[in-house]
């Protein structure tokens, strides 16, 4: 039999294959490589031993006539039998995975974020092995503060959203009285409004720069998993962490620190929105604003060195224990939406994203003047809305999304109709430009606003 003459051409063949499947293993992926060569390296190589290297060279110096006149057959046999050996084990190899050709789809094409920059190999180890989306591209999230909204989003596809939050201590004004430090996500209170779609795949970047040394998080009501993320995004001062999270629920989300006490973390100001669009947005609008609610609880000011009453107030635990709130407000400070009103045109629609951060309180969400033409009740973007609605209720850690159809110029009022709180801040205006539409709202005597009214400046 000819069998050390098969060996020598398969090994050959097998060598060949191998060093053609570390090239590909070296652009592509280790995986295959790591499966394979302990396979190859524990066959003993024909060309190695030395018994078959006797055989190999006894055959070649025989010179036998018969042999040499069946050569070409015994040739040509020889050739085929190692071709269909080797394309039989080359097949076997690929359908187990431990080959991989270039016109296989299944590794990744994108760079992935996470990845430490020092090989493959170091990348492979330490990429996380769930969320299989890892070939999903990647975009920046354009992130706004209120009560601005980032425009609609276009794509039908999802993608990896880069999502960076800082956590930092600010002292700022909170009443026009009074100045508070609140605790934010990226130098506002409410923190970013955030805009993904259904499908995303949320890769959030959490650092804290808070000087106080108070440890920060995020709880996402969109994210599904216990805790909503916090454990997975708990940071130190001068800590980063990333996590990543699918968002397979469209809909309007409160996100917030809940680092305990949650309830102060919250009272604070660390709250924002996350919109996820459904697959079909909602249908577009002139105007989108970012409005979010939320009340504080604070101690009387003290008096400073020189004997004055402070202007800075800090949170008072009884207030909180009690619920009884010194300050409810829009978008984090009482001066927020009337020093700055929100704006549109007449006949504008307009939509309101509409959060509250809480910590206690249900705000009965309303607009002086107007009804809510829709109400995407709770944010339930799958359903029909709701029509000509006047007051939204809106509990604490919830949120509404309202359209308003604007068909008369002026000044609108935006209010908390559990109304004494307007006395607390919450308060806050939508102007509207255009020509008086008498054929809706009319009086043959100008407008006389009660005197010292707060709601119709
Ligand atoms: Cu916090």
């Amino acid at each position: 039999m000819h069998i050390p003459v098969i060996y020598p051409t398969m090994n050959t063949a097998f060598s060949s294959l191998y060093c053609t499947k570390s090239r590909f293993a070296s652009v592509a992926t280790v995986r295959g490589t790591r499966r394979l060569a302990p396979r190859l390296r524990s066959s003993p190589s024909p060309l190695r031993s030395p018994l078959l290297a006797r055989h190999i060279s006894t055959k070649s110096t025989e010179g036998i006539a018969r042999d040499r006149s069946n050569n070409g057959t015994r040739v040509k046999y020889v050739l085929f039998l190692s071709t269909a050996a080797t394309l039989s084990w080359f097949l076997y190899a690929q359908q187990q995975g431990a080959v991989r050709l270039d016109s296989d789809k299944k590794y990744s094409t994108h760079p992935d974020p996470l990845a430490p920059k020092n090989g493959i190999q170091d990348a492979q180890k330490k990429t996380p092995k769930s969320l299989d989306d890892l070939d999903l591209p990647i975009e920046k999230a354009i992130l706004t503060t209120a009560p601005n909204v980032p425009p609609p989003i276009t794509r039908d596809y999802p993608v990896l959203l880069d999502v960076d939050l800082t956590t930092v201590s600010k002292l700022e004004q909170l009443t026009n009285q009074y100045k508070y430090e609140k605790w934010t996500f990226n130098n506002s209170v409410p923190g970013p409004f955030i805009r993904a779609r259904v499908g995303d795949v949320l890769n959030l970047r959490i650092t804290n720069h808070d000087e106080s040394g108070m440890p920060h998080n995020i709880d996402c009501h969109a994210f599904v998993g216990p805790g909503g993320g916090s454990a997975l995004t708990t940071v130190n001062e001068g800590e980063t962490k990333t996590a990543r999270f699918k968002l397979p629920n469209p809909g309007l989300y409160i996100y917030h620190c809940a680092v305990g006490p949650v309830g102060v973390h919250i009272a604070n100001g660390m709250y924002g929105l996350l919109y996820v669009q459904p697959e079909q947005d909602l249908p577009a609008v002139d105007k989108e604003y970012y409005v979010m609610q939320s009340e504080f609880y604070h101690e009387p000011p003290e008096a400073d060195d020189d004997g004055q009453m402070s202007s800075t107030v800090e949170f008072s635990w009884p207030h909180a224990l009690r619920e009884a709130a010194d300050v409810v407000v829009f978008n984090g400070s009482e001066a927020a939406l009337t020093e700055k009103p929100l704006k549109a045109s007449l006949d504008d629609t307009v939509r309101i994203f509409f959060g509250n951060g809480g910590p206690n309180f249900t705000s009965s969400f309303h607009v002086i003047g107007t009804c809510f033409s829709k109400v995407y009740r709770d944010s339930d973007v799958l359903s029909p809305p709701a029509q000509c609605v006047q007051t939204v209720s809106v509990p604490a850690g919830g949120s509404t999304i309202v359209d308003m159809k604007m068909v008369v110029p002026g000044t609108y009022t935006i209010v908390d109709h559990a109304i004494f709180r307007l006395e607390k801040g919450a308060k806050g205006f939508l102007n509207v430009s255009g020509e008086p539409r008498p054929s809706l709202y009319y009086s043959a005597q100008p407008p006389q606003p009660c005197e010292g009214c707060k709601l119709h400046p």
